[in-house]
């Protein structure tokens, strides 16, 4: 990940103190009205680490006040100077950056990925997209517009207002961040309800907020649950946009409630990401970057490359080295220095993948290694590998979101195109292919949001990232995301003579 952060080798500290379990809302840190709390899981043990505020409809509500209220005409953040704007996200950058290996510890405790990965890719890419959208603000011009007749007119790029914000847990800290820049770049407020089992690091983000010095209720954060708090926020008259990641299934329900209310939404959701490996490619690297882009992360990121294509001549050497590859994947305790793999984030999910992989094996693709659950304790799932799969096992129409990995045999350029896009999804896709002519022309036939060639995961905050058909609506990070959190306004005023 492109980021002014430098990336280290340092030791994580495995039981960094969890400084705070309630609701933040207009600056300050509460209970929930209800009292509530629900219990947050350390997934390499299982164990209770803690319980965090539940925050329901009443909470909603107060939260939302406190944005509207901080957005009202004349507040301080409506009167901020845009540059202004832009000083508080990069001061929130540079306090994330401060407490890194703080926040990175407790992203690994709360969602199991290694430490390593936290310390060197999660928390430099947060630091990366704030500091990205702190240069928006006083960037984001209007035009003159050369309309006809006695008049003068001009476009704005207006704040939408109140923003709802949802977020799921395979990265928490980037996807807070990915919320957080575009909104405070466009002159939004927001309330980002964080996932139910990683509230941790978005909570005490919360505080650095409140150091770095917004205004109360410019951002407020939440734990609670989908279908009360998420479903409540996604209802309320008062917001006028929700930005959601999640599962597609999930987003459905979000887009039919928005529409009633004609509320802006982006969605950014699942995927089933066709990784396209030509017989011309370099072998060394495609085999790595194949491996890199399925079990990255646990296998828990939505543009996972879960269908590898690879053409006939190089298929039985490349399932061999990947194999052998998925053999040396080190599982195990997130904290140690050379684990690859941590735990899946829940039980259910874990039941979810080896549900899957079973499916697999019943349909006739053959399971090359891996398969069962790693160890009695903790959420871990053996790095998994299937050969001989069909385009029709659920195995490659399902997002597994774990460590599996799909390998397909193809044989015609224009064959794997339109197996790549048979898929009601459309997120990313790659192609592995030193013929570069070769890979311009598959990658334009692609329909995917983004499309990597000879590399995969390329996450510069420069750069849009969201899906085509099932996969969401609309852009985020890049310049395209402020669209989604604008509004053009036209004013057009009669004067007395207009000339060329
Ligand atoms: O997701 P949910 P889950 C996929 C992945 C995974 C599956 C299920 O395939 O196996 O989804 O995971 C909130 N109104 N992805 O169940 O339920 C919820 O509280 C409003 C892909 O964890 O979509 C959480 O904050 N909000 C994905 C967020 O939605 C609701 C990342 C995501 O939870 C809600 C995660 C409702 N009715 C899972 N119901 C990606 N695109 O990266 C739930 N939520």
């Amino acid at each position: 990940t492109a980021s002014t952060v430098a990336q280290q080798k340092i030791v994580g500290d495995r039981n960094p103190d969890i400084k705070h379990r309630r609701l933040f809302i207009n600056n300050e840190f509460v209970d929930a009205y209800s009292k509530n709390v629900f219990e947050v899981l350390n997934p390499s043990t299982g164990d209770v680490l803690t319980e965090v505020a539940d925050a329901s409809d009443r909470d909603v509500d107060l939260a939302v006040k406190a944005a509207k209220d901080a957005f009202r005409l004349g507040s301080e953040w409506r009167r901020m100077d845009p540059a202004a704007r832009g000083a508080l996200l990069n001061k929130l950058a540079d306090l994330i950056e401060r407490d890194r290996a703080y926040l990175a510890a407790l992203e690994t405790l709360n969602n199991g990925k290694p430490f390593q990965d936290s310390y060197n890719v999660d928390i430099p890419h947060c630091v990366a997209v704030l500091r990205y959208y702190a240069g928006w603000p006083d960037k984001m011009n209007g035009k003159v517009l050369p309309v006809g007749g006695d008049f003068f007119s001009y476009t704005r790029r207006e704040p939408i207002g109140v923003v709802g914000q949802i977020i799921p847990w395979n990265f928490p800290m980037i996807l807070l961040c990915w919320k957080i820049g575009p909104s405070v770049a466009a002159g939004c407020t927001s309330i980002i309800k964080l996932d139910e089992h990683t509230p941790l690091t978005g909570l005490y983000t919360a505080e650095l907020i409140k150091e770095a010095g917004f205004p109360p209720g410019v951002i407020n954060i939440l734990s609670g649950d989908g279908p009360h708090c998420g479903a409540s926020l996604v209802k309320h008259p008062d917001v006028h946009k929700i930005a959601f990641t999640g599962s597609t299934q999930v987003g459905k329900i979000i887009g039919a409630e928005t529409a009633k209310l004609v509320k802006r939404t982006t969605l950014e959701l699942g995927g089933k990401s066709p990784n396209i490996v030509f017989a011309d490619c370099d072998l060394d690297t495609a085999v790595e970057m194949s491996h890199f882009a399925l079990f990255f992360n646990q296998g828990q990121c939505c543009c996972a490359g879960s269908r590898t294509y690879v053409q006939e001549g190089i298929y039985d050497e490349f399932v061999q080295r990947s194999v052998e590859r998925a053999k040396r994947r080190k599982v195990g305790d997130p904290f140690d220095d050379t684990t690859e793999q941590g735990p899946q984030i829940s039980h259910e999910q874990m039941d979810k993948i080896l549900d899957l992989i079973d499916s697999g094996k019943r349909a006739g693709a053959k399971l090359q290694i891996g398969g069962q659950r790693a160890g009695d304790k903790g959420f871990f799932v053996q790095p998994t590998v299937f050969s001989d799969v069909n385009d029709n096992h659920r195995i490659a129409r399902e997002e597994i979101f774990g460590p599996v990995m799909q390998i397909l045999k193809f044989k015609t350029v224009d064959e794997v195109i339109e197996r790549a896009n048979d898929s009601d999804y459309g997120l990313a896709a790659s192609v592995f292919s030193k013929d570069l002519d070769k890979a311009i022309v598959v990658s334009n036939g692609l329909r995917a949001g983004s499309v990597w060639v000879n590399t995969y995961d390329n996450f510069d905050p420069v750069a849009p990232f969201g899906g085509f058909k099932q996969s969401g609506l609309g852009r985020e990070k890049s310049e395209y995301s402020l669209d989604s959190y604008t509004e053009t306004k036209c004013v057009t005023i009669k004067i007395s003579e207009r000339n060329s």
